[in-house]
C-alpha cells in the first residue's frame, strides 16, 4: 500500500502499532503460536501440497472491566464456523479453528448445545450393564465419530480459543504471519462475529463497576472506541501473498446487505465476501466476488434442518484460484441462483 504520511508509514500500519502496543496480548498467545508453528511445519513436511484453512468462529466479547464481571457480546453460536470446518476437512484441508471459547466445535457440535444434549442420544443396555448410543442414532454417530477420529489422528485440526476482541486480533495477526510459508495454500475464512467497538485498555476500569455512587444508584454510560479495520492489514501485510481471503458480512436489514458486502470487498480488496442476514443465515447466503458477481446460494426448503456452511460452493472457488485437486463435492446440498 502507498505510504500516506511523511514517515512512510501508512495509516493502517500506524493504527496497528498503536493498537497492539496499547492493548495487552493474550496470556495464551505464545503457546498458541508454538502450537500453530508445529501444526504448519508438520503439514509442510508430511503433506507439502495440503492446503490449510484458518477458520474463525464465534463472537468476540468486549469486557467492561479488566477483572471482568460484565462484558458486551457479539451474536454467534459458532455454527457457521464449526460446520464449515468439517466441510474443509472433508475436502482435504487441514484446519486451524480459531474460536470463541465454549462455542460450537467441529464434530462435537452435533451433540452439544441445549437443543442437542448428548444425554438424549444415549440409553442403558437391556442388561443394564452398559451405556450405549440409542439405535436410531448409531449410524450418524458412527459417521461423525469416524470423521472426528480421522481428523484427530491425522493431526488435521488445531483448536485455538479466544474470548475478547483484543485476543482475537492478536491471534489473527500472529496466525496469519505464521502461515506465510504456506503461500497460496493458505485460506482465511473469517466467520467469527467481530465487535466493531471496544474499550481501550487505558480507559478500562480495573474492578467491577459499582452500581451506586454516594448512596444513590447511578447511570452507566459506556464510551466505546472503534476497533481498527484490520482486514486491510491482513490482506496487504499479514497474510501470505497469493492466499485466499474470505470474509463474512452480517446485516439485519435486507436492503443493506449486498451494498455493504460490495463495499467491504471494494475496501479491503480480498477475494470474497459472503453476506448473510441474521434471520435467514441458516438457509441463504450471497457470494460477492471481485468480478462484480452476486450469487445467492440457498438450501432448498425440504433440507432446511441440515446445517449449511456455504463451503460446498466455496471449495470449488478456492480450487479455481489455487489450481485443481480431486475432490468430491456434495452438490446436492445447496442450490444456486
Ligand atoms: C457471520 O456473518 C456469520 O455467518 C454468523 C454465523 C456470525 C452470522 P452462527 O455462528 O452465525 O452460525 O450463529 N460472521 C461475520 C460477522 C462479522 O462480524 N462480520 C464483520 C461485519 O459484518 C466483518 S468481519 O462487519
Amino acid at each position: 500500500m502507498a505510504p500516506d504520511n511523511p514517515n512512510g508509514i501508512t495509516a493502517h500500519e500506524e493504527a496497528e502499532t498503536t493498537y497492539f502496543q496499547s492493548n495487552p496480548a493474550p496470556k495464551s498467545l505464545a503457546n498458541h503460536e508454538t502450537l500453530a508453528r508445529e501444526f504448519i511445519q508438520y503439514h509442510l513436511e508430511n503433506a507439502p501440497n495440503r492446503r490449510i484453512a484458518l477458520v474463525t468462529s464465534g463472537g468476540t466479547t468486549v469486557p467492561l472491566e479488566n477483572q471482568t464481571v460484565r462484558f458486551i457480546d457479539n451474536f454467534s453460536a459458532g455454527t457457521r464456523g464449526a460446520t464449515s470446518a468439517e466441510y474443509f476437512l472433508q475436502e482435504g484441508y487441514a484446519v486451524i479453528f480459531l474460536h470463541r471459547q465454549f462455542s460450537l466445535l467441529p464434530y462435537s457440535r452435533h451433540y452439544s448445545h441445549s437443543t442437542n444434549c448428548f444425554l438424549d442420544f444415549m440409553e442403558e443396555s437391556e442388561d443394564g450393564e452398559r451405556v450405549v448410543v440409542r439405535k436410531e442414532y448409531q449410524e450418524k454417530m458412527r459417521r461423525v465419530l469416524r470423521q472426528y477420529q480421522h481428523a484427530k489422528h491425522s493431526r488435521l485440526l488445531l483448536l485455538l480459543p479466544f474470548t475478547t476482541v483484543t485476543e482475537y486480533m492478536f491471534e489473527l495477526r500472529s496466525l496469519a504471519v505464521i502461515m506465510r510459508p504456506l503461500g497460496s495454500r493458505a485460506l482465511f475464512y473469517l466467520a467469527a462475529a467481530v465487535s466493531d467497538f471496544f474499550i481501550p485498555r487505558n480507559r478500562m476500569e480495573e474492578h467491577k463497576i459499582q452500581s451506586r455512587e454516594g448512596g444513590n444508584s447511578r447511570q452507566l454510560v459506556i464510551n466505546l472506541d472503534p476497533v481498527p479495520k484490520f482486514l486491510t492489514n491482513l490482506v496487504h501485510s499479514w497474510a501470505p501473498k497469493g492466499s485466499m481471503i474470505v470474509s463474512f458480512k452480517l446485516e439485519t436489514d435486507p436492503d443493506l446487505l449486498v451494498a455493504k458486502a460490495e463495499q467491504a470487498l471494494e475496501r479491503y480488496q480480498h477475494d470474497l465476501v459472503i453476506g448473510n442476514l441474521l434471520t435467514t443465515r441458516k438457509w441463504e447466503v450471497v457470494f460477492i466476488t471481485r468480478d462484480g458477481g452476486e450469487r445467492w446460494i440457498r438450501v432448498p426448503k425440504t433440507r432446511r434442518s441440515k446445517s449449511f456452511s456455504g463451503v460446498e460452493a466455496l471449495v470449488g472457488k478456492a480450487e479455481r484460484k489455487h489450481g485443481p485437486e480431486p475432490h468430491d463435492l456434495d452438490g446436492g446440498t445447496v442450490t444456486e441462483g
